[in-house]
């Protein structure tokens, strides 16, 4: 039987390398999007760089999209690209939107001119509820996003509901809760605060510099993560769009506050006292927080099957361990 083929955008990215991780065992043909940058950035998919088709194309260049697709011609498209980082959203709010309202409708338009059996993949987020109505969120609760990066992805959401419903499309929002892994970007602040505690405790640096530390996340890992958005995208097609299974919200469960992530953190490196180590800047303050996330994932785990398997305290360890590992080099 002749594999099956996925094409990721955003494939170094965190998700978008974990994901080609797991497509690459379940023996997938990976095609992966990527940006022409000037200095190479496959950090993240380094230890697969030669099993997987790299593509070059852009988000914002509907031309390119469409050209990815006529070269990888795939079963399954994940769209992961993103400008994913909420704080740089105020200031690049046209570069947000382009990239995931606009980048969205193109990948979406151009999958139903090329083939209409396509399954596709959204990563949508938590964060389009915001300031939130209930708790915890489920798929039914209200959004309300709060940051240019939120509305983005809202119009993005509804547009992958919409090609489902106007043209027939078998396309999936996945609600994604914060998750993170050793592959998180620097900027995010639970590898920035794993990355602190790694150079505090090599002796390299003595402060961590961070803004709100009262916003609470439900926080869950990476690699536990990028299996349901496979999941997702397994059900049978008539199933899926007969019975309007709809959207899945992926997350722990659990709520913890930015103050306990850095005790834990601290506390996994011996350090009891981690307030002697953190200042607050107000340059990581931002215009409009989002003070509380907790997502309900129940229905993920009766459709899909689906549940995290890694714990907050289990990833806080494999993410400062690997950020000692790195820092000692
Ligand atoms: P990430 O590490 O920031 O990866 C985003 C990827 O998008 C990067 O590879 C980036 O390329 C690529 N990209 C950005 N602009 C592009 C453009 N114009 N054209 C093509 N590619 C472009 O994000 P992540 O944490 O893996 O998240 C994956 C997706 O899930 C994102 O859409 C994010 O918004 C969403 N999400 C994330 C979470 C979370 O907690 N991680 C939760 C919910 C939803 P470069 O490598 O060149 O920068
Ligand atoms: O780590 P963050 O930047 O993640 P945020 O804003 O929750 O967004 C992430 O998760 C979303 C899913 O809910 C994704 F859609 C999105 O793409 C991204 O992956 O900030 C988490 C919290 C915020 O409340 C922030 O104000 O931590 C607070 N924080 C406090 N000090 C900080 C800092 N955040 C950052 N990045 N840096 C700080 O110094």
């Amino acid at each position: 039987m002749s594999k099956k083929r996925a094409l990721i955008t955003g494939i170094n990215g965190m998700d978008g390398s974990h994901l080609a991780d797991f497509l690459l065992e379940k023996n997938y043909e990976v095609y992966g999007l990527e940006r022409r940058t000037s200095v190479p950035n496959r950090c993240n998919t380094k230890h697969i760089e030669n099993k997987i088709n790299f593509i070059t194309a852009d988000m914002t260049d509907k031309n390119s999209l469409r050209k990815a697709l006529e070269v990888s011609n795939p079963h399954e498209v994940y769209n992961l690209a993103a400008q994913s980082f909420v704080g740089s959203s105020w200031t690049l709010a046209e570069q947000t939107t382009k990239v995931n309202s606009l980048g969205t409708l193109y990948l979406l338009e151009s999958i139903n001119d090329h083939n209409k059996e396509i399954k596709f993949y959204q990563a949508s987020t938590s964060e389009m509820f915001g300031k939130v109505v209930e708790k915890p969120q489920r798929e039914t609760t209200p959004f309300y996003p709060r940051s240019p990066y939120a509305v983005s992805k809202l119009y993005a959401h509804w547009m992958t509901k919409n090609f489902r419903e106007s043209y027939g499309i078998y396309a999936c929002n996945g609600i994604l809760f914060n998750h993170e892994s050793e592959r998180r970007g620097l900027e995010f602040v639970t590898r920035k605060i794993t990355d602190g505690v790694s150079k505090i405790v090599l002796g390299l640096e003595d402060k961590i510099s961070l803004g709100n530390l009262d916003s609470k996340r439900d926080w869950g890992y990476a690699p536990d993560y990028v299996e349901a958005m496979w999941l997702m995208l397994q059900q049978d097609r008539d199933f899926f769009m007969n019975n309007k299974v709809g959207d899945f919200i992926i997350a722990t469960g659990k709520c913890y506050s930015v103050r306990e992530f850095l005790d834990y953190s601290f506390k996994h490196v011996g350090i009891d006292k981690w307030e002697n180590y953190v200042v607050q800047d107000p340059r990581f303050m931002r215009p409009a927080e989002v003070d509380y996330l907790q997502g309900d994932a129940s229905k993920a785990r009766a459709v899909l099957g689906w549940y995290p398997k890694t714990t907050l305290k289990e990833m806080i360890a494999k993410m400062v361990d690997n950020d000692i590992r790195i820092n000692k080099k």
